[in-house]
């Protein structure tokens, strides 16, 4: 996911290489190069636009470093702005201050709520709690067997009373859940419900009938990035169906090209607080705003780097942060080398300043980046 949003951004810092200051005219091309990199990426319009404004107002502004030639600085403040839209910081889960911690999922049929529950187990498991997982789905065939196999998998217990298949009341099986686990000493429960193919009347109602009966601590949207726009539609249907707290991103390992993923934040105004990556139990973890802006970016090592150049001048930063930062450059070498060697990368060794450092030995494609810019 993101390939092609990357390799384009990549292509329109290029175009700022050698550049000495901004025109006017520089900013309004970046702008608009960017725009299209993310419609192509399929992200939201409003979002687009609201993005696009922010790095024009910041690109033309005072605020850009003086340590930063300009390349650097609109990779700054596009790596900025991609992490506000993906909303800036983790949101971790909040745990009931008595009782068992009631974490509902809701979503489409097929968005990975079943595969998600157990992941979640997994990594409270490991977290040191006690999670239950509980069988909702009375809907779809085999939904309490799929459960009871992914709970097998990842040691946890799941609470199925009844057999589903269209067998059974979900809203009955969730209450009863939040009591069993006050008996079995469990510290959370994680509710797994049934998905519709598409938006339905009566799939919001039985999702609404649980929230209800169980108020849960967390609702979870899961959705599948790999829908695309649909998933704001999808998202704001169960915003005003069911609510929710936070969003999960499912299948992010796919190929498509991530826009939802990029917009669903801004769109819905909730957090996306984890994702999903896989078929495995463990591809699953906190959603990093930071983190998911440098892997967009694919500039890693460029990034370290803008960093420690803001350190370097920053009033008050003084030798110590000048020699902080030539450390890092050094260490940036040091780590990279290897691979840069093996792809034929010049390696002279007169360790002068970071930016050096990175021109000779930082991922090629930020030493390339920077040896133009
Ligand atoms: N590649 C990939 N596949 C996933 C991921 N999460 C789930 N899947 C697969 O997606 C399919 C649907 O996942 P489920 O967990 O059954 O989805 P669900 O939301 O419970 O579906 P319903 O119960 O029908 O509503 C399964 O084949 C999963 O293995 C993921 O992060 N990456
Ligand atoms: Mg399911």
């Amino acid at each position: 996911m993101f390939a092609t949003l990357s390799d384009r951004l990549a292509e329109t810092f290029k175009n700022l290489r050698g550049k000495g200051r901004l025109s006017e005219a520089d900013i309004d091309a970046t702008a608009r190069e960017i725009r299209i990199a993310l419609l192509e990426a399929d992200v939201a319009l409003p979002v687009v636009k609201e993005f696009v404004a922010a790095v024009k107002e910041r690109a033309r502004g005072e605020e850009v470093s003086q340590a930063l030639n300009p390349a650097q600085q609109v990779v700054k403040i596009v790596n900025d702005e991609l992490v506000t839209i993906l909303g800036g910081e983790t949101r971790r889960l909040r745990f009931a201050k008595s009782g068992p911690t009631v974490i509902m999922l809701a979503g489409l049929q097929g968005a990975g709520k079943t595969t998600l529950a157990a992941k979640l187990a997994l990594w409270l498991k490991e977290q040191g709690r006690t999670p239950m997982l509980v069988a909702a789905d009375l809907q779809r065939p085999n939904a309490v067997q799929q459960l009871q196999v992914n709970g097998d998998k990842v040691g946890v217990p799941v609470f199925a009373p009844e057999p589903g298949n269209g067998v059974g009341d979900p809203v009955g099986v969730a209450r009863a859940s939040v009591d069993e686990a006050k008996r079995r000493l469990h510290d959370v429960v994680i509710i797994d419900t049934a998905g519709r193919l598409g938006v339905d009347a009566e799939m919001m109602s039985q999702a609404a009938a649980i929230r209800d009966a169980v108020q849960p601590d967390e609702v979870l949207f899961v959705v599948d990035a790999m829908i695309g726009q649909d998933a704001l539609t999808t998202a704001q249907a169960f915003l005003d169906g069911v609510g929710y707290d936070g969003v999960v991103l499912t299948k992010l390992d796919g190929d498509a090209r991530g826009g939802a993923a990029l917009s669903i934040r801004q769109v819905t105004g909730r957090p996306v607080m984890f994702a999903s990556s896989g078929e495995k139990m463990t591809d699953f973890d906190l959603f990093h705003p930071d983190r998911m802006a440098s892997r967009i970016l694919d500039m890693g090592d460029m990034l370290t780097l803008i960093e420690q150049a803001e350190k370097d001048v920053r009033p008050g930063a003084g030798a110590q942060g000048r020699a902080e930062a030539h450390r890092a450059g050094r260490r940036v070498h040091a780590r990279r080398l290897p691979r840069a060697d093996a792809a034929g990368q010049e390696a002279r060794l007169d360790d002068q300043d970071p930016q050096d450092a990175a021109r000779r030995g930082a991922d090629p494609r930020a030493a390339r980046e920077l040896r133009r810019a």
